[in-house]
């Protein structure tokens, strides 16, 4: 797998949100620490990482939510967003113009994987219908003609190289001649990169393009060097305009995150990522798609499809706790809130398979009555809570002077806990009883459960 750690970390603090009760401020604490946890071991730069997480926090709080989408999906959208933004922005497709044959020169400094790369876009492109040859202008290293020739051959793809030479200009010129005439439409050109730092490779880079006059020039790096893959880019984008870049060598790379966000943030664009050693481990970068596969989720679609679910899966407790009948009046408000956020309250019971036969009242709780309620919650004594039954028509008015409300809507809260209590009782006895393995709520005991079914 591509960044696997990395992966692994984003997911799982995704999975902690959606899992949670509420995404609060303290979640969502929770949820940038651990990002920034994984961000950070996959050697991402730090200023870019408090960056990020900074606009997550503020975002995840206080942005409002679009029509129908809860708090908690709004928040996977946004860490797909913010982390999308560092690891690529947007995809840069390798484009070759038909009619004439495309030069493309490969540059980077030894072992980055030029060669391999090399072979692996021209079977990319030729099992894309387009004629693709590669010329080894690698004069330098010893073996190199023999390695590149090795790794297309089999492949019968066009080759062009020269043992005796020791002039890479001479070679690459000759090379793109012939396989201009073998009719290819793109050519690439593999280089030797004889220098260890960027100035020498850059200047051996200018020499060769001035004599060959590529359409794109595109540097090879290292993705096991991590965010130090940014010294090469920011080099190579000063050094021409028509350079784009490959990260290679993802594949286990615990760094990789580094190199690719460094490189995103010169501004570079990354056209390929190398994601093995075999000819057919190259992909063609797409920010999108690569962060939706880190979150373990195919595209935005299918990751809101996937919160929504795992959102009914976290609901279901709530479900239960209401369905027992036990609750106190704290309970009942959580619940009702909880229910509430998943849609209509009918839906929630056609889930937990109990006929819907839900009072209207209760089906109608609208969002300002849920906020006087949390007023008169807070108006409360601890006791009244747990035991409404305690509440008198002295206590009545006094709840409802404390939290600026009406005595009848004092009344209505604690007859509507009332009702809903009677009737989930009604309801949920069979399934609780019938559930021996179910998922407890948070908080709740396994002797809560046996005491309430009496
Ligand atoms: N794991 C892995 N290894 C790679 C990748 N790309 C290249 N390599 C390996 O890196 C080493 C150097 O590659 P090479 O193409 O010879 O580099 P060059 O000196 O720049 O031409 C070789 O052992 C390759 O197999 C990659 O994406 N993943
Ligand atoms: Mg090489």
């Amino acid at each position: 797998m591509v960044l696997e750690k990395l992966g692994e970390g984003l997911r799982s603090a995704i999975n902690k949100i959606l899992r949670s009760n509420v995404a609060d401020k303290a979640a969502v604490e929770e949820l940038v620490k651990e990002l920034q946890r994984a961000l950070l071991t996959s050697d991402v730069n730090v200023e870019l990482v408090f960056e990020l997480s900074e606009r997550i926090q503020k975002k995840a709080l206080d942005e409002t939510l679009p029509p129908g989408i809860s708090r908690r999906e709004h928040i996977v959208k946004i860490v797909y967003d913010e982390l999308t933004n560092i690891l690529g922005k947007k995809a840069y497709p390798l484009e070759i113009k038909p009619g004439k044959a495309n030069i493309i020169m490969l540059v980077g400094i030894q072992g980055s994987g030029k060669t391999t790369t090399v072979s692996k876009i021209a079977r990319y492109l030729n099992k894309r219908g387009i004629k693709t040859g590669v010329v080894c202008a690698d004069t330098f290293r010893a073996g190199a003609y023999e390695q590149l020739y090795q790794l297309v051959n089999e492949l019968n793809i066009p080759f062009y190289g020269d043992q005796n030479s020791k002039n890479s200009v001479a070679v690459a010129k000759k090379g793109i001649e012939q396989l201009q005439k073998e009719s290819c439409e793109a050519i690439i050109v593999d280089t030797s990169g004889r220098h260890k730092e960027e100035k020498g490779l850059m200047k051996e880079m200018q020499e060769i393009a001035k004599a060959i006059q590529p359409q794109e020039i595109i540097l090879v790096v290292d993705g096991t060097l991590g965010q130090q893959a940014s010294t090469q880019a920011r080099a190579f984008k000063d050094a021409t305009n028509i350079g784009s870049i490959i990260v290679t060598k993802l594949d286990g790379s615990a760094r990789g995150g580094g190199a690719l966000s460094a490189v995103t943030a010169t501004g570079a664009p990354i056209k390929f990522i190398g994601v093995g050693e075999k000819i057919e481990e190259i992909e063609s970068f797409n920010p999108t798609g690569f962060v939706g596969r880190l979150l373990g989720m195919g595209d935005l679609q299918s990751l809101l499809d996937k919160v929504r679910e795992a959102e009914i899966t976290t609901d279901k407790d709530a479900a239960m706790t209401f369905l027992s009948g036990r609750f106190t009046l704290k309970d009942f408000y959580n619940s009702m809130q909880q229910l509430k956020k998943m849609g209509p309250l009918s839906k929630v019971l056609e889930l937990m398979g109990v006929g819907a036969k839900v009072p209207k009242d209760l089906k109608d709780i609208a969002d300002d009555k849920m906020d006087y309620w949390k007023v008169m919650l807070q108006s409360m004594t601890k006791e009244e809570l747990v035991n409404p039954k305690l509440i008198d028509r002295s206590r009545i008015i006094r709840i409802a002077r404390g939290s600026g409300t009406q005595t009848r809507d004092v009344k209505e809260l604690i007859d509507q806990y009332f009702v809903a209590k009677k009737m989930a009782k009604m309801m949920g006895k069979r399934r609780i009883r019938g559930k021996p393995g179910m998922q407890l709520p948070p908080g709740i005991t396994p002797e809560q459960i046996r005491k309430w079914k009496g």
